[in-house]
């Protein structure tokens, strides 16, 4: 599943859409991240071949009290030399769900300085990220707080808000608590941007 829309460069990465939340899925090649994008999308799990270039879907989400929240979710190809391409589509976004094998535990230094460098952009200064721990359905996975410690995510800056979660593309687990809990951070830095701009 995947890839219609590959090869094509988005000459606009995002499109000015206030209805919505633009979220960008990035994360190592082989995490999980189209599998994900689809579960979420069709309630399934779904074959893959390795993105080459991106996914976007809009996707209908129920968010705590609120009513459904519209995301559109962009997917992006991890191999690594589409790696420099991230930035084009984490500018100015509302969240960053950073995906990881958690079965692949001798990645996990790869992962650590990929997520290191995007988060630590000037322009992604403050986006939330969601770390998802895929693949919990594997034997010897990750757990969610194991990764947060060999990502080292405590060295993130202190305005970044952050929050790992374990899942699985293979079941759905874990993948709705997560966007919740990535919907709720994103709300919170509004508010303070918001209250930020109001003391100026
Ligand atoms: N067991 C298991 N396998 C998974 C899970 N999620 C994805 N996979 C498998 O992992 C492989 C890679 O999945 P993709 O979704 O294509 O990975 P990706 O992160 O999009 O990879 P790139 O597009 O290359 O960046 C596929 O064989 C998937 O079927 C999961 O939760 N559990
Ligand atoms: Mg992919």
């Amino acid at each position: 599943m995947g890839n219609q829309l590959t090869e094509i460069a988005p000459t606009t990465p995002f499109l000015p859409n206030f209805q919505s939340l633009h979220i960008v899925v990035i994360g190592l090649d082989s995490a999980g991240k189209t599998s994900l994008l689809y579960r979420l999308k069709l309630q399934e799990f779904v074959e893959t071949i390795p993105t080459k270039g991106f996914n976007m879907e809009r996707i209908k989400v129920p968010m705590g009290n609120s009513k459904s929240t519209m995301l559109q979710v962009w997917d992006v190809g991890g191999q690594d030399k589409l790696r420099p391409l991230w930035k084009s589509y984490t500018r100015r976004t509302d969240g960053l769900v950073f995906v990881v094998d958690a079965a692949e535990t001798e990645r996990m230094e790869e992962a650590k300085v990929e997520l290191n460098r995007i988060t630590r952009s000037a322009e992604n200064q403050g986006v939330p990220v969601l770390v998802l721990a895929n693949k919990q359905d594997r034997i010897g996975a990750m757990s969610a707080s194991e990764l947060e410690k060999v990502l080292a995510l405590h060295e993130l800056s202190s305005s970044t808000l952050h929050h790992t979660q374990g899942c699985s593309a293979l079941d759905g687990q874990g993948l709705q608590p997560g966007l919740e809990k990535l919907y709720e951070m994103i709300l919170k830095r509004k508010k303070m941007l918001r209250h930020s701009k109001k003391k100026r």
